[in-house]
């Protein structure tokens, strides 16, 4: 990273991260399932871990900016107000997500919300990276191919009517997975998932998420996508959900 780039990370983490160089990924969303389910209310935005231009031209910076301070940050405003009171206050976000049903509708979306972003925010980065040896053989075992993988991950996502996202998941037994869900539903919400599981990937086909840049063409976005998914954090997602 060359001083030009460092202080721009560092602006976006705060001044915290200048006192101490190293501290200045920890100041954004954790990439890692255990302390992103362990965060607790008043719930936050996380900076991004780097620059809303970061993932031009693949992801535009507008849409970043408002995707993150407008659509995210709005999640953790109704969030932090539907568990004020009630069956979910003092809840960690994962006991939030386990323990949600239909009725609880604003809990449902904005719980939903700020895990899902939270993740895929880490999800993404500017560069190469490319999956595990693990992973990959995992991945080769359970779809065929990288490239059958990538496929049958853009059909699912292709496929959802309306708002959601698509997910890789470690289902029970370590077994990887391809599901869908609606609106800021994931795998995680065991009462209301078709296929419950941990996410290692996900990707938001919400139109807030491309519109800007590829209009009603989400097959172009998905195809942007493969070239900005951080394989970095997959592979750590996916060793982690191995270790249960
Ligand atoms: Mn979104």
């Amino acid at each position: 990273m060359n001083k030009r780039e460092f202080i721009k990370l560092a602006g976006l983490a705060g001044i915290a991260a200048l006192a101490n160089p190293s501290a200045t990924w920890a100041a954004t969303a954790p990439a890692d399932n255990k302390s992103l389910l362990a965060l607790k209310p008043p719930f936050v935005l996380p900076p991004l871990p780097y620059a809303t231009d970061a993932l031009e031209p693949n992801i535009d910076k507008l849409t970043m900016e408002i995707h993150h301070g407008k659509h995210h940050a709005t999640y953790v405003t109704n969030l932090n107000n539907a568990v004020k009171e009630g069956a979910f206050a003092g809840l960690s976000l994962g006991d939030i997500l386990g323990k949600v049903t239909a009725t609880d509708a604003a809990v449902r979306n904005n719980a939903g919300g700020h895990y899902n972003h939270s993740l895929f925010w880490t999800l993404l980065a500017p560069g190469k990276s490319s999956p595990s040896a693990e992973l990959q053989q995992a991945i080769n075992s359970a779809f065929g191919s990288q490239e059958a993988f990538q496929t049958k991950f853009g059909d699912a996502a292709k496929g959802v009517f309306g708002s959601g996202w698509a997910w890789l998941i470690v289902q029970k037994g370590g077994k990887l997975a391809i599901t869908s869900t609606p609106n800021q539903d994931n795998p995680l919400m065991t009462n209301l998932a078709k296929d419950p599981g941990t996410p290692i990937l996900g990707l938001d086909v919400w139109e807030h998420a491309y519109y800007l840049k590829h209009q009603n063409k989400r097959p172009d976005y998905i195809a942007a996508f493969w070239k900005v998914v951080n394989w970095n954090t997959v592979n750590e997602l996916y060793a982690e959900a191995m270790k249960k």
